[in-house]
């Protein structure tokens, strides 16, 4: 058994580690005891912490983020009451603003061609997009993070796209994302031997300093890197020497559990494993660290179980969820404010991937049909799947809206994780106080063979109304997943409140 170092955010170590019972049972089950302190000290996670991310290539048809859209709509309402839509990903490097229908399309830089990266394929975004995204938007009651290209843009357009853009969403704007993902820029964009966080900034800094000219109250989020981290805390020693920097209100990055489709390595047991949530931890540590130093926020701009469109019977079933749920919660008690899955439909991924998903290739290689393949969400991660004109929630949806089930509430701090390690279950557990004052803790039992009996201790609370949320399916590698409240599920004791948490399964219990 390994022990994960996580982030301790209460200063009384003393709190819950010493008087724990824990222990080992022979038969596939564990039993812990976990002290929940009464002192809300640890982050908060705020309202809107839970979004969406989508490719700018979804903007070409102004009828997917339209006021028209309205099953789109209502699973973006299901998701979450205040949520955060993201538009970039690498099709945002290729779309280019056409304020008029006789714009010409402009010249483009050329691109070098590999494999594997997004093809050199232009997409349009125009008024009319934007307009619709802006009804989108008032409908749903999310708010938007949009991203300009870097890639293939220029200050001017980029500036003339920002204004249109923040006249039109208003308050429904939170901030601008200019470029996804430059630190791969040497794969395709840019000179390999030259690029760097210096070119970068310079870059960043002349389009920024555009669309701030043009847009003065203008926010931003940036570096949205893929995987080098370590490009924050570079931008925030790099941050006092600029003059009159534009308004960073965010730090952001990207995180994909391993990828792609093809790679054996992304399988359920690694996805599930301690270890892949321990570097998820590290990551977060840097990148608030950075944050800090630069007085921002950090939020996960995007991100999913597996690069390049997901991997079937990973990315598309129950153990998504649980990923997701973790991975959420992880984020929001490290101080994140706020997380974005990446998905939409089959097309706006492919296209951002260089034109299919290696996710079919796998389901063809093991001789399925096209019947049986377009039973699955395309992109394989997306949280909410596209099938004809119809929308559904996927595992990795439940999941993330289980964990944002504690938006608006305070972290209760705990070494709550470490004591259920430490009894040999690998199972995660959060606790905050919500924001009607009542407590709720959230158990993820994401061990593949043992279900852990666990018994909730409240500091200074007792026969309280309890309330169970479960999140559970048939299996770890269903497609379906189950949410179901209720009053029931638990045994109040004198040693607290007992509630079982099978293996592969949530919990949620709320004491009113
Ligand atoms: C990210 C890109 C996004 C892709 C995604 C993927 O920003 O456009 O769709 O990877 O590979 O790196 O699935």
């Amino acid at each position: 058994m390994t022990t994960m170092t996580r982030r301790r955010f209460v200063a009384n170590a003393a709190l819950a580690v010493a008087a724990s019972g824990v222990r080992a049972q022979a038969n596939g089950s564990a039993a812990v005891t976990l002290n929940i302190s009464a002192d809300a000290t640890g982050p908060h996670m705020p309202e809107d912490f839970v979004g969406l991310s989508y490719e700018v290539q979804q903007l070409t048809d102004p009828a997917f983020f339209s006021p028209a859209n309205a099953g789109l709509i209502e699973q973006f309402k299901k998701l979450a009451t205040h949520g955060v839509l993201r538009l970039g990903g690498n099709t945002s490097e290729f779309g280019y603003w056409k304020p008029t229908p006789d714009s010409p399309e402009p010249e483009h830089p050329h691109t070098r061609e590999v494999e594997g990266e997004p093809k050199a394929q232009y997409y349009a975004v125009t008024p009319d997009a934007v307009r619709s995204l802006a009804a989108f938007l008032r409908a749903t009651g999310w708010t938007c993070l949009y991203g300009i290209g870097m890639g293939t843009n220029t200050p001017e357009r980029a500036a003339a796209e920002a204004e249109f853009v923040a006249k039109t969403l208003g308050a429904n704007l939170q901030y601008f994302q200019i470029g996804n993902e430059a630190d791969l820029f040497s794969n395709h964009l840019r000179d390999p031997k030259t690029w760097g966080v210096k070119p970068y900034l310079d870059e960043w800094l002349a389009l920024a300093r555009a669309v701030a000219a043009k847009v003065p109250d203008a926010k931003f989020g940036m570096p949205d890197v893929a995987m080098s981290v370590g490009w924050l805390p570079e931008i925030a020693g790099q941050w006092p020497s600029i003059q009159n920097p534009p308004h960073v209100t965010r730090l952001t990055h990207h995180y994909y559990f391993g990828g792609p489709a093809t790679n054996p390595e992304v399988n359920i047991p690694n996805l599930m494993k301690p270890a892949t949530m321990a570097r998820v931890q590290k990551d977060a540590d840097t990148a608030m660290g950075a944050a800090k130093k630069m007085g921002a926020g950090v939020r996960m701009t995007e991100g999913n179980t597996c690069y390049r469109g997901g991997k079937p019977g990973v990315s598309d079933v129950f153990a998504s969820a649980l990923w997701a749920a973790d991975y959420a919660l992880l984020l929001a008690a490290s101080g994140y404010s706020g997380v974005n899955l990446h998905g939409g439909t089959g097309k706006s991924v492919a296209n951002s991937v260089g034109g299919f998903l290696p996710g079919d290739v796998l389901l063809k290689e093991q001789g399925k049909t096209a019947e049986e393949i377009a039973t699955h969400p395309h992109p394989f991660y997306t949280p909410i799947g596209t099938f004809g004109d119809k929308y559904a929630l996927q595992p990795v949806a439940y999941g993330l809206k289980f964990a944002g089930s504690f938006a608006g509430a305070t972290f209760v701090g705990a070494e709550l994780t470490t004591n259920l390690q430490a009894a040999g279950v690998n199972a995660t557990a959060y606790a905050a106080k919500l924001s009607n004052g009542a407590v709720s803790v959230i158990i993820l039992n994401k061990d593949l063979d043992k279900d852990v009996a666990v018994t909730l201790k409240l500091a200074g609370k007792s026969g309280s109304k309890v309330e169970i949320e479960k999140l559970e399916a048939p299996g770890i590698d269903s497609r379906e997943t189950h949410v179901t409240r209720g009053s029931n599920g638990g045994v109040s004791s004198g040693a607290g409140y007992v509630v079982q948490v099978p293996k592969a399964s949530g919990v949620r219990v709320t004491f009113g």
